[in-house]
């Protein structure tokens, strides 16, 4: 039924195998329904988009580049990311403009980097660059040009593509599935309105502390950056709960050079000839125009490879060559957790997200097509559907999170969610045993059915349905 009929990782998945069953029935009803049912079968099949989002200059390309693994998002000092990009993994290597009135033109790449966008760029809405790579295979990655009031030309891009009735159009939108929310320091406060912006839950939001290896004091303060990272890491993580699922601290510069190639082996010898200066020698090395102890310019480069804090700590490692020196870097970069969180966690939400978002496309249909009712039919099959329960309460999180944050109903539709087990959605430890599990299913079944006596809003009442139904089903079980 699709264009890309490939099947994506993991081979069966109940959630899209539901909703692959509504689209062919939906498709059956009438041929111009099999063209939606075509439309949203694309969505379906095609990797879960991640958008990377942040500050200006937090490193949203760079972590971009490292997670795909090659240099293809610029990145500078200077130079800042100025349209959306989406890198999606697919072969030929290729990249086409998308207009704000969604049509295509095919893009010239020159040496695997985008020329000349050939069109205004206040006619684009983004741009679509695929490559062949395993690393983003399983969820295609959205670069964004940082947020600041100082480039609000640039920060009006993002947002036009992202956020839903931001401008007019929606014809062009990239459709996120989940974001990584970049910072260098506390985020701000109006970064955080822009994350609400977006539509999603805490659960399809990570948080990620950039440039890991100069925060605070850097690396020549009294305290390690990284380990002074991971500590506010927590720290921010518990004061943004209501925001993001946790915060990872991230260095990704070192990933980015670790990752995509760029050291050899001469540069693992100039860093190894700089193992044991003493500190004053190493501040005149960085911080000088001429250099005693290395040339400007091997400096220069090296700085640019693994910056500050790579040259004091690697230097060491250096000497053992140019594959040690990368996986010390590597391990260093925090890239292997943050890579594990977004293929569990982030892309599991993600593909929750995805299928409501396809959802809410059904429910449009049976609001303006003829056959409504045979629409609705499906529609209300599929919210029935056990493999899609999450979902459902996914999309109840969602209303909840609109109508009253702080209302015990949002708190156990999240714990329901996150958790995998009976005991840990119902708040006991792993080790609750089935009658208490049964308990205190009840239990919360009787506390729905008071709170649905006095409820604030209908997104509450609605809410409540779906936890007497979920409370009943663990009671039962
Ligand atoms: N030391 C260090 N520098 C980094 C890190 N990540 C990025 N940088 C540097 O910070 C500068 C900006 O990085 P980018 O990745 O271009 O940042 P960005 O968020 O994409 O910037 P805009 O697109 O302009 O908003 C570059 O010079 C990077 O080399 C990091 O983890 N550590
Ligand atoms: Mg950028």
């Amino acid at each position: 039924m699709t264009a890309t009929p490939t099947p994506i990782a993991p081979a069966w998945d109940p959630v899209r195998a539901g909703l692959d069953r509504a689209l062919h029935a939906l498709a059956g009803l009438a041929p111009d329904l099999a063209a939606h049912a075509n439309r949203i079968g694309q969505i379906l099949w095609s990797p879960p988009r991640i958008v990377i989002v942040g500050r200006l200059k937090a490193g949203k390309s760079t972590l971009v580049n490292a997670l795909i693994g090659a240099p293809v998002a610029e990145t500078a000092a200077l130079e800042a990311t100025s349209i959306v990009a989406v890198y999606q993994d697919g072969a030929p290597s290729r990249a086409e403009v998308v207009l704000l009135d969604g049509s295509r033109r095919p893009l010239h790449l020159s040496r695997g980097h985008t020329a000349d966008l050939g069109v205004d760029p206040e006619q684009v809405a983004y741009l679509h660059r695929w490559l062949p790579s395993a690393a983003i295979r399983d969820f295609t990655l959205v670069d964004t040009p940082g947020l600041a009031t100082l480039t609000a030309e640039n920060e009006a891009r993002t947002r036009r593509v992202l956020i839903d009735g931001f401008e007019q159009t929606r014809t062009a939108s990239v459709d996120a599935d989940a974001a990584v929310f970049l910072f260098d320091s506390a985020p701000r406060a109006d970064e955080i309105s822009f994350l609400k912006q977006l539509g999603f839950t805490p659960l399809n939001t990570l948080g990620v502390l950039s440039r890991a290896d100069g925060f605070g004091e850097g690396a020549l303060g009294q305290r390690n950056p990284l380990e002074h990272a991971i500590a506010h890491a927590r720290v921010l993580g518990d004061r943004l709960a209501d925001t993001v699922m946790t915060v990872m601290p991230i260095a990704g510069l070192l990933a980015e050079t670790s990752h995509t190639g760029a050291l050899t082996e001469a540069d693992a010898r100039a860093l190894a000839s700089l193992t044991g200066y003493g500190p004053l020698e190493v501040l005149d090395l960085l911080d000088t125009d001429t250099p005693t102890v290395v040339p400007a310019a091997v400096r220069d480069r090296i700085l640019d490879l693994v910056g500050e804090y790579g040259i004091i700590h690697g230097r060491d490692v250096a000497a053992r060559g140019a594959a040690t020196l990368n996986e010390w870097l590597t391990a260093h970069s925090g890239i292997p957790q943050l890579r594990g969180v977004l293929s569990q966690h982030l892309g599991r939400f993600a593909a929750v997200h995805r299928a409501s978002r396809i959802i809410r496309e059904l429910d449009q249909l049976a609001f303006t097509h003829p056959a409504r009712d045979q629409i609705r039919g499906i529609v209300d099959h599929l919210r029935r559907d056990p493999a899609l329960h999450t979902v459902v309460l996914f999309e109840h999180l969602k209303s909840m999170l609109e109508a009253d944050p702080r209302s015990p109903v949002t708190t156990e539709l999240r714990r329901l969610l996150e958790h995998h087990t009976p005991a840990g959605q119902l708040g006991l430890p792993d080790s609750a045993g089935p009658d208490q599990v049964r308990a205190t299913a009840q239990q919360k079944l009787g506390w729905a059915h008071t709170q649905a006596l006095s409820t604030m809003t209908a997104a509450e009442d609605a809410a409540l349905i779906v936890l007497q139904h979920t409370y009943s089903t663990l009671a039962a079980t």
